[in-house]
């Protein structure tokens, strides 16, 4: 799906919201798990999707809860992707939620399995191998590469935060004139050289919302992947004030809050519900703001 598409997809449905797929067998309700003792993981993520589609515009599967399956998660994979290519509810864009990267022959393959494989639209990619990793997943036409750029866990303050050209000579000695920035911001700054906005999305994490403005003025156009709300507790409204562009151009996604809204037969009804909520709220930003334009 190409950007044009992805705004439209936004403009028509009124949502910015994409459902991640983090489907942990221990977490599906036990009734699913006794109704498809074979494949509990599709039928589950089948009956997210009917509840959801009408409210989301992308899904992300994240690749963890399926390889830790083996054979048979790769098998749910390919049936979630089959099943939401021929939804008639759709099109949807599509994560794989992957977040590889290698030298550069071996990116080719990843790119090969989550692209021509598995039909993917766009793959997380981690920028630290630089961009000869992340080139091949850029060589697709109407793909995507969406690179980690600062991400939403406690740990992101290891190193993403960290201001690599400080000199802690001159800071010792009380010169701080000037700004230094922030390792993430340097990621981004290189990063976003090595395709466009019409192939690359960054990762910005939802909680880290007083970080946002430096994210925009770097890249005001390209679209953001933003994880965090819900469970690890972003604030919608103020993430959406901080990055919405006349294109919408952001993505939020929502795992854990929706997929696992209840552990009871009604849980794809109480999906619907948190999905609806937050869609009822991107409705209402989007039409405060008359975006996308
Ligand atoms: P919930 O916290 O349950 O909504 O899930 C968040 C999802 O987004 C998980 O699949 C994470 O792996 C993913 N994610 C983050 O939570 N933080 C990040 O910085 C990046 C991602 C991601 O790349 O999607």
């Amino acid at each position: 799906m190409n950007r044009q598409q992805l705004i439209q997809l936004i403009k028509e449905k009124k949502s910015f919201l994409c459902v991640g797929l983090d489907t942990d067998p221990k977490r599906i309700p036990v009734h699913i798990q006794k109704k498809y003792p074979d494949d509990p993981v599709f039928a589950f993520n089948r009956m997210i999707i009917d509840a959801t589609i009408g409210a989301a515009v992308a899904y992300k599967p994240n690749l963890a809860f399926y390889e830790a399956g083996g054979s048979k998660g790769w098998i749910s994979l390919e049936k979630t992707m089959a099943y939401l290519a021929e939804h008639p509810e759709g099109p949807v864009f599509t994560i794989a939620d992957a977040k590889r990267a290698d030298i550069g022959n071996t990116s080719l393959q990843y790119a090969r399995a989550f692209f021509e494989h598995l039909g993917f639209d766009a793959v997380t990619v981690n920028p630290y191998l630089g961009h000869d990793a992340v080139k091949p997943f850029l060589a697709y036409k109407g793909k995507w590469a969406i690179i980690l750029a600062l991400t939403s866990n406690p740990g992101s303050s290891d190193f993403q935060v960290l201001q690599p050209q400080l000199p802690t000579l001159l800071e010792k000695l009380g010169i701080k004139t000037c700004y230094w920035k922030k390792l993430f911001e340097l990621v981004i700054e290189e990063s976003c050289k090595w395709g466009n906005p019409e192939n690359t999305m960054f990762v910005v994490g939802a909680t880290h919302p007083d970080m946002l403005d430096q994210v925009r003025e770097i890249i005001p156009d390209h679209f953001l992947l933003i994880p965090g709300v819900g469970t690890q507790g972003g604030d919608l409204h103020q993430i959406a004030e901080k990055t919405l562009t006349k294109d919408a151009g952001i993505l939020v996604n929502v795992s854990r809050a929706i997929l696992y809204a209840s552990k009871n037969e009604d849980f794809s009804e109480k999906a619907k519900g948190v999905a609806m909520h937050y869609q009822q709220q991107m409705q209402e930003i989007l039409t405060a703001k008359n975006y996308p334009v």
